[in-house]
């Protein structure tokens, strides 16, 4: 998800002045032309996010690593709202052509589907042949990566289907023309579009071609690159570290073994112990239920030979298991490969845990429930393979590119560009904290911002906000667990103590713009009623002349990379509210750090870690914590709500903001006794935390500090930091500078 390219590029060439004076001289300018490009939106959420964010950061430490990828012709959708609903368009990105990528027409590999798997006798020895039903042509695009202040450049390599040269003989000498034209046509839509859901593609058969044409092409691209320069299988570990990004890519793993047993001859036992060495893993969810399962039959009828080796790689693993933990049959069927069941299916988590060498989580917190949940037999039985790193994002894309301003006063305060190589300088801002000219500067910046994300909120919605208010901001993916329905309800209770009060006490009140953003998968009935809720408290607020500017409530349509560079830098408070233990990592809280804007949060996550670094009186926590969150479950319908939470809901159930049956079911999902993400049982402390923020946010130099202490405290949250950790525990590469 690398949004626009060509700021961030000119930047990190640190050609950004010539560039600007060079498009001047022809009548252009800089930011203008800028605005022009179109976002590519090659991915979903926080997984595709953080991606970009470690190519920056593997460009700029000068590693030697390539990314790859899809090149869908579609990526994830444009979100629109007609009357408070979203509709989803689609984002056909390629329009006008793309200028950053260069295409190989001379890289190009076959990729195999369907078809048969024969054993036949090769000089006494049986191998396994596979004859495909399909095929298909993967051509790669480049699309270059440069860091910053290095020469070096790296690599996304993207996929593109396209028919191949093979043509079905039989077909064309049947007459039948047209028909197998189509077909090969046909072959075409798997680079074709994007899957939308973030979470769940169980069991789509598009979806695992989409996979295996990723894996393939990119396995032939590594091997064939290995053996122009080696000719010997041993040495593949010395020189490829293969990093599985959850689990998407994890048929590489029966792909290489088949490469090696079935293309090189290698033997099983030999390629197993070189693909034992090569792999990483790092798991970005957090539930079980989220985890990839590839039904048999499905799997089987596309990749026969793949099947036969999956079901090879678990019986090894079943038989070494039986040794180590006797016959402890829950145990060796939780940990098995494959799951039986009505639908049996491959469990791609623990394929990928028993073929890497590291089992990667991205938070403290996650990791610890990796370890005494999602994968506990598995951290019983190879505890040393499990490890986190924290995510990070990069200072370059989320200060440098989007936030001029903030870079200029943080290069003229700290004397020096260097925090943009290296995050940590940022530290050196709390010497100067308590400098009042300091501090005055950092205001401006801030309120410049304000008035950047002002502009675009009426230019969007019509919406006129005051520039003195709160500007209190909450996009990301619209999840139940990110509990953006805890936000709105905030809202609710917000406006109802409004209009309850004297016109004395509302002299009192902290303004506040309320922003929210986000996208909901199409197939998530509730996640898109929690947007129309949204729209439909806006509506009553917004138009509300009681409340005027104290309260406006505002949905920024189609969150994407560009939204997030403008909302971001303008944002005073942010919220990071999932209920504790579901949130892996979260990268958006990093990059509010960055920019100085408070953060009002969960214990879940990153977060934890962000207050070591940050301390806890510099942002507002509140909500049960990880420990506490199954016994609250348990107590279900025993559980305490406070009175404000029942009001609000019997509010929105007696229809006070419209369409009264729409909302029924999603006021059902948190009700007493089915509120399984515990909206209920923490809005008290929510509203304390809320109620914390006004009362910081009355006391400028108080709140200026808090913002100038975040940014300051943010330098870990770097993806350099990120980088650095994996290059020297996990694949054990040096950097490798450019040598011209
Ligand atoms: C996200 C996590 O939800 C987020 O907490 C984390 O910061 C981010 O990954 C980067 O690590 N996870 C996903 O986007 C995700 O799980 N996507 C599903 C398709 C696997």
């Amino acid at each position: 998800m690398i949004g626009r390219s060509l700021s961030n590029s000119v930047i990190n060439l640190g050609i950004q002045d010539q560039y600007a004076e060079a498009l001047n001289q022809l009548g252009f300018e800089f930011e203008v032309l800028a605005e022009q490009e179109g976002d590519a939106s090659l991915g979903n959420g926080g997984l595709a996010r953080f991606s970009a964010c470690q190519m920056d950061s593997l460009a700029t430490l000068d590693y030697p690593a390539w990314g790859y990828g899809l090149r869908y012709e579609y990526g994830l959708f444009r979100q629109i709202i007609v009357d408070g609903f979203q509709h989803e368009q689609p984002d056909y990105w390629l329009n006008f052509g793309n200028p950053w990528e260069i295409e190989r027409i001379h890289v190009t590999y076959e990729v195999k589907f369907n078809g048969t798997v024969e054993e036949v006798d090769m000089n006494g020895e049986k191998v396994k042949v596979w004859i495909p039903g399909e095929t298909v042509e993967a051509v790669a695009y480049d699309n270059p990566i440069p860091g910053y202040g290095t020469k070096n450049t790296i690599n996304l390599r993207l996929w593109a289907a396209k028919p191949s040269n093979q043509f079905d003989l039989e077909a064309y000498n049947t007459g039948d023309y047209i028909n197998s034209i189509v077909n090969r046509q046909n072959t075409e839509a798997i680079s074709n579009v994007l899957y939308p859901d973030d979470r769940s593609h169980q069991g789509k058969e598009m979806r695992l071609k989409q996979q295996y044409f990723f894996v393939s092409a990119s396995l032939q691209d590594i091997i064939r690159r290995f053996k122009e320069a080696h000719n010997n299988f041993d040495e593949l570990p010395e020189q490829v570290a293969l990093h599985l990004n959850d689990t998407h890519p994890s048929l590489s793993i029966a792909e290489i073994m088949r490469i090696l047993v079935d293309e090189e001859h290698l033997g099983w036992s030999k390629a197993w112990n070189i693909v034992n060495k090569i792999f990483s893993f790092t798991t970005h969810t957090v539930v079980a239920e989220g985890l990839e399962k590839i039904p048999v039959d499905l799997l089987g009828s596309l990749l026969p030979r793949h099947l036969q080796i999956l079901y090879e790689i678990n019986s090894n693993f079943m038989e070494e298991l039986k040794k180590k933990i006797g016959l402890d049959y829950n145990r060796l069927s939780r940990m098995s490969i494959i799951e039986e069941g009505a639908v049996k299916s491959i469990r791609m988590a623990n394929l990928s845990i028993v073929c890497s060498h590291t089992v990667n989580g991205v938070s403290k917190v996650h990791s610890n429930t990796l370890k005494t949940k999602t994968f506990k037999d598995f951290y019983e039985l190879w505890p040393e393979k499990f490890q986190y790193t924290t995510n990070g994002v990069t200072q370059r894309r989320w200060i440098v590119v989007s936030n001029p301003s903030l870079c200029a006063l943080l290069s003229k305060w700290l004397g020096t560009e260097a925090w943009i190589r290296n995050a940590d300088l940022l530290t050196g801002l709390r010497d100067h904290v308590d400098n009042t000219s300091f501090r005055h500067e950092w205001k401006m910046v801030k309120r410049l911002n304000k008035m950047r994300l002002a502009e675009y909120i009426e230019t969007m919605s019509g919406v006129k906000v005051s520039l003195d208010a709160m500007f209190d901001v909450q996009v990301k993916r619209i999840h139940e667990y990110k509990r953006q329905l805890l936000n709105i309800f905030g809202i609710i209770h917000r406006y109802d103590c409004l209009k309850n009060m004297d016109k004395n006490d509302r002299r009192k009140v902290v303004p506040r713009v309320c922003i929210i953003g986000g996208k909901a998968a199409p197939g998530y009935e509730i996640a898109k009623k929690i947007i129309k809720l949204c729209h439909a408290v806006a509506e009553k607020v917004n138009n509300d002349a009681d409340i005027g500017d104290l309260l406006k409530l505002v949905f920024i349509p189609d969150y994407n990379v560009s939204v997030a560079e403008l909302v971001i830098p303008g944002a005073d408070l942010s919220q990071h509210i999932s209920t504790a233990g579901h949130e892996a990592s979260g990268t958006g809280s990093m990059k509010f750090l960055m920019n100085g804007c408070l953060l009002l949060a969960t214990a879940d996550g990153s977060t934890v870690e962000i207050i070591e670094e940050l301390g806890s009186d510099n942002l507002f926590l509140f909500g049960a914590k990880v420990e506490e969150v199954a016994e609250l479950r348990e107590k279900g319908g025993a559980l305490k709500v406070p009175l404000q939470f029942a009001r609000v809901l019997r509010m929105v159930r007696d229809g006070y903001f419209g369409d009264k049956d729409y909302f029924q079911s999603l006021c059902d999902t948190v009700e007493v006794g089915n509120d399984f993400y515990l909206l209920g049982s923490d809005f008290g402390s929510y509203l304390e935390a809320q109620a914390a923020a006004d009362k910081a946010f009355v006391e400028p130099d108080k709140w200026i500090k808090m913002s100038i202490l975040s940014a300051a405290a943010s330098g870990r949250f770097s993806s350099d930091r990120t980088i650095r950790e994996y290059a020297e525990r996990t694949w054990k590469i040096d950097p490798c500078q450019c040598p011209f």
